[in-house]
């Protein structure tokens, strides 16, 4: 494979096209891997895939992965991407180094990873005709709320206003939706497409998506760029939103949605997914399952169904050299509930039993091609350390690490995760109080700066670097 000088633009077409026949020979050796960083927005995709660089770069702080146990693994180099923005992922370290460190912003638009990794074969025959070995590693990282348009390529305008319109029935959406559905109802639909009816609908239905995602914490938001427009701020291709079941006439404003709604569906979303979505080879679903705790059963069953639309998106099986060249699927599936510093230790087992129950329906598309997920607690970058502290004679297990926003680290009890799902009392008993911590500076060789990341990795990777 070249390695690659500068943009593609400057390379032309002739280095995209050996760029791409050395991607198809890397791939079909296996040097190439493709891996799908997935979840809902908040779910700590950036700080993983920033870790996960940070740490296959550094070398040391990766236990678990078995090249690096046995002094195999010889590092890691950042490659141009090669199409599209990079993965900051400068500035994402430099603000966690810093002593006064930063968590990443949200992410607003979709960026491209390749990082090559060297190690030292196991293999027989290759030990003796070349020893080290590369593997690419490729990774895309987008806004979470990009995720649920994604089904929306099997949707026609009326299933998705029907789907819509069932939601805003149920509480608490119901009571939110009343603007939205004052106005969708009170238009014209068979009249002329009437431009500023057009912004008023669509303007009520995303204060409409806003309250439900910042103010009731739902996960279940469609179209998602309606709140993460990311490129298309202000573009026309965003002007359509649910509408009640009404004749569609030729030239009417019904007419002019279902043409937007149809537009960006065939070219943003589908662009999406062609470009970005088809040809994963593994897959990490990160779910905050303690924010999902701390705000009540409606979104922990929100985030639930959320997270099971988006699975029927990938495809999962095995496949054999051919179909990993012309129709890759994922083949190894991690479920991780991220985070996982924000409890003590004695938390993670019911923590991963309870993110078994969360995505058992988002595992099953997985399941349906014989591909068994793996479960994990994991924290990207651990804030806390555990302290033990007597409460009324009991032993107590508790974090310490500095609150968001804190100046002063605390130590807290932050509640207990149940081994199965919460009952109804659990949830009005103000039971779960997860907090968000401040990040703790990240640093080269340290131990103890992550959670079963390379526990994780060795899943997701190990069995390439052999
Ligand atoms: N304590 C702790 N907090 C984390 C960890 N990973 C993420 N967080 C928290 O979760 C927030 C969101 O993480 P991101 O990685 O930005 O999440 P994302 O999935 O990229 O979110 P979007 O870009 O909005 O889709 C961070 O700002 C942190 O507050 C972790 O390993 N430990
Ligand atoms: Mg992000």
């Amino acid at each position: 494979m070249v390695e690659p000088g500068g943009a593609a633009g400057e390379r032309g077409w002739l280095g995209g096209l050996i760029d791409d026949v050395g991607q198809l020979v890397d791939r079909a050796l296996d040097r190439h891997l493709r891996l799908a960083v997935t979840g809902l927005r908040r779910s700590g995709k950036t700080v993983f895939t920033t870790a996960l660089v940070h740490h296959l770069l550094d070398g040391r702080g990766l236990p678990f992965l078995e090249a690096v146990h046995e002094g195999r693994y010889l590092g890691a180099r950042l490659l141009p991407p090669g199409e599209g923005e990079p993965f900051p992922f400068e500035r994402y370290v430099s603000a966690l180094a810093k002593d006064a460190p930063e968590w990443p912003a949200a992410t607003e638009r979709l960026t491209h990873l390749r990082l090559r990794l060297r190690f030292r074969t196991t293999n027989y025959w290759l030990r003796a005709l070349q020893p080290i070995q590369e593997l690419t590693l490729e990774i895309v990282d987008y806004p979470g709320e990009w995720l649920l348009d994604l089904p929306l390529l099997e949707t026609s305008f009326e299933r998705f206003s029907e789907t819509a319109l069932e939601l805003a029935l149920e509480e608490p959406r119901r009571a939110a939706a009343e603007g939205w559905l004052r106005i969708a109802r009170d238009l014209d639909q068979e009249g002329p497409p009437d431009a500023a009816a057009i912004d008023r609908l669509v303007a009520a239905y995303t204060a409409y998506l806003r309250h439900c995602q910042r103010r009731l914490g739902l996960a279940l938001i469609q179209p998602g760029r309606l709140l993460a427009p990311g490129p298309l701020a202000g573009s026309p291709a965003l002007r359509f939103a649910p509408l009640p079941p009404a004749p569609t006439r030729p030239n009417s404003l019904r007419a002019a949605v279902i043409e937007a709604f149809e537009r960006y569906r065939e070219e943003v979303v589908r662009a999406f997914y062609e470009e970005h979505f088809r040809h994963f080879d593994r897959q990490i679903v990160l779910v905050d399952l303690l924010a999902c705790l701390n705000l009540g059963p409606i979104q922990f069953a929100d985030t639930q169904r959320a997270l099971a639309l988006v699975s029927e998106s990938f495809r999962y099986g095995r496949t054999g050299l051919l179909g990993r060249l012309l129709a890759p699927r994922i083949d190894r599936l991690l479920f991780a509930a991220s985070k996982a510093d924000h409890v003590a230790p004695s938390q993670h087992a019911a923590l991963r039993q309870l993110l078994r129950l969360l995505v058992a329906p988002a595992g099953r598309a997985a399941r349906f091609e014989g591909l068994e997920p793996e479960f994990l607690a994991i924290a990207a970058l651990r804030c806390t350390d555990v302290v033990r502290t007597e409460h009324q004679g009991q032993v107590l297990s508790c974090v310490r690490g500095r609150l968001k926003d804190e100046a002063r680290e605390t130590v807290l009890f932050p509640g207990e995760i149940p081994e199965g799902l919460p009952e109804p009392e659990d949830w009005t008993s103000g039971r779960f109080r997860f907090r968000e911590f401040a990040p703790r500076r990240l640093r080269a060789g340290e131990p103890g700066q992550h959670i079963r990341l390379d526990q994780a990795l060795q899943f997701l990777i190990g069995d390439k670097l052999r």
